[in-house]
């Protein structure tokens, strides 16, 4: 039951399961991981995709016959494992050339250099079928408020975003982005920190139905925000192109843990929300469920696949408990009990308009002390929703 299988769309970046445990503090703890190898021993494991930054697959600045011999090698492996490759993203950060930025650099050139990689790889990604491109400005943004002048560098951003979806209409590739919110670290300060931010400068591009957010775990809550109402609104908004999952304790440095290994309240309404749309009752997303977290520098190789399986074991751990809640019949009592229900109904009645609102007669007799001697119930509702996560129920 918890076995997983290609039908659960689980993927990994070929960043995570390949992170040599570098830390601004200390070097690399573990080997370099060979892409071929992270192929075929996530798809041993049940994965069915692999994503990756350019620089994951060909080093910066590789020749053409390089880039071409690392493309074909993934290539073969793929066809090897029958895995897919369902989302790309590209490398601004790591090079000291984006010290201030892709996109958003305050040096013109830098900005021009960043927009080609990302044209590059994007070929590559329609190229080898993928339907996401990821963005994480992670560079994008500033240490000093006097060091970026922040509407210039959101005109920027935009402009990048404009050219590169049309880029994608003009050359008829079937790839949408995704931009992923951060809101610091490694900059003082991200441009776009949360997804609400993201969002809100999505509805001023040329092309908003061509982007959307690939919301993680960690980052929304490093910004002290609920995760699961974060996705839910992105997926009211249709905008939930593509997730990162992870754990984080709290609002500290990112730490990329195992998925659940952190809020695991939050990770179980999230697997709730995606899986059975909350109290809908019907899966939410269908996209793939990509682990973007890092093993553990104390961690061996051995210990890298383990903390793989790891992610993957978890989110069906919980799937499975989020079924028992929903079809407990008790659960289903406390839910309406506790109105939960019955926020689906509208406010006003088919028709109404605010002068019938204004002179409802049922207003003037509506007793506001005494509705307010309600209990909702919310408490015992959440009690049930960790008995069945703990596996009591
Ligand atoms: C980097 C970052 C992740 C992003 C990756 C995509 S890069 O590892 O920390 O959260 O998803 O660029
Ligand atoms: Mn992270
Ligand atoms: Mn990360
Ligand atoms: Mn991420």
């Amino acid at each position: 039951m918890v076995a997983p299988t290609r039908a659960d769309k689980f993927s990994f970046g070929l960043w995570t399961v390949g992170w040599r445990g570098r830390d601004p503090f200390g070097d690399a703890t573990r080997p370099e991981l060979d892409a071929v190898e992270a192929v075929h021993r996530l798809a041993e494991l049940g994965a069915y995709g692999l994503t990756f930054h350019d620089d994951d697959l060909f080093p910066f600045g590789a020749s053409h016959a390089e880039r071409q011999r690392r493309v074909e090698r993934l290539r073969t492996a793929l066809s090897e494992t029958a895995m897919v490759v369902p989302m790309v993203t590209t490398n601004l950060f790591t090079h000291p050339v984006f010290k201030d930025g892709g996109f958003t650099s305050n040096d013109r050139d830098v900005r021009r250099f960043a927009l080609r990689k990302v044209l590059r790889n994007v070929e590559l990604a329609a190229d080898l079928g993928a339907q996401t491109y990821v963005l994480w400005g992670g560079r994008e943004g500033a240490e000093y408020d006097s060091a970026k002048d922040v509407r210039a560098a959101l005109d920027r951003y935009r402009e990048s975003l404009d050219l590169l979806t049309t880029f994608v209409r003009d050359r008829g590739y079937d790839l949408r982005f995704a931009l992923e919110p951060k809101p610091n670290e490694p900059r003082g300060d991200i441009l776009l920190p949360t997804v609400g931010h993201a969002l809100a400068f999505i509805s001023t591009l040329e092309h908003p139905e061509l982007v959307g957010v690939n919301p993680e775990v960690g980052h929304e809550q490093m910004a002290g925000l609920n995760f699961m109402h974060s996705v839910a609104q992105a997926l009211w908004q249709g905008k939930l192109f593509h997730i990162d999952l992870n754990g984080q304790r709290g609002v500290k440095f990112d730490q990329d843990l195992v998925f659940g290994h952190g809020d695991l309240m939050n990770a179980f309404s999230l697997v709730d929300l995606l899986e059975n749309g909350g109290p809908d009752g019907t899966p939410a997303y269908d996209g793939p469920r990509h682990f973007d977290y890092k093993p553990s520098r104390t961690e061996d190789l051995a210990g890298v696949w383990d903390s793989a399986a790891a992610n993957m074991r978890t989110y069906l751990l919980l799937k499975e408990r989020t079924r028992t809640f929903r079809a407990d019949p008790e659960v289903r009592q406390a839910l309406s009990e506790s109105g939960v229900t019955e926020l689906r109904s509208p406010t006003l009645a088919a028709g109404e308009t605010y002068d019938a609102l204004l002179a409802d007669p049922a207003l003037e007799s509506f007793d506001a002390d005494k509705a307010a001697q309600r209990g909702y119930g919310f408490v015992r509702l959440n009690q049930l929703a960790l008995e069945h996560l703990l596996g009591a129920r």
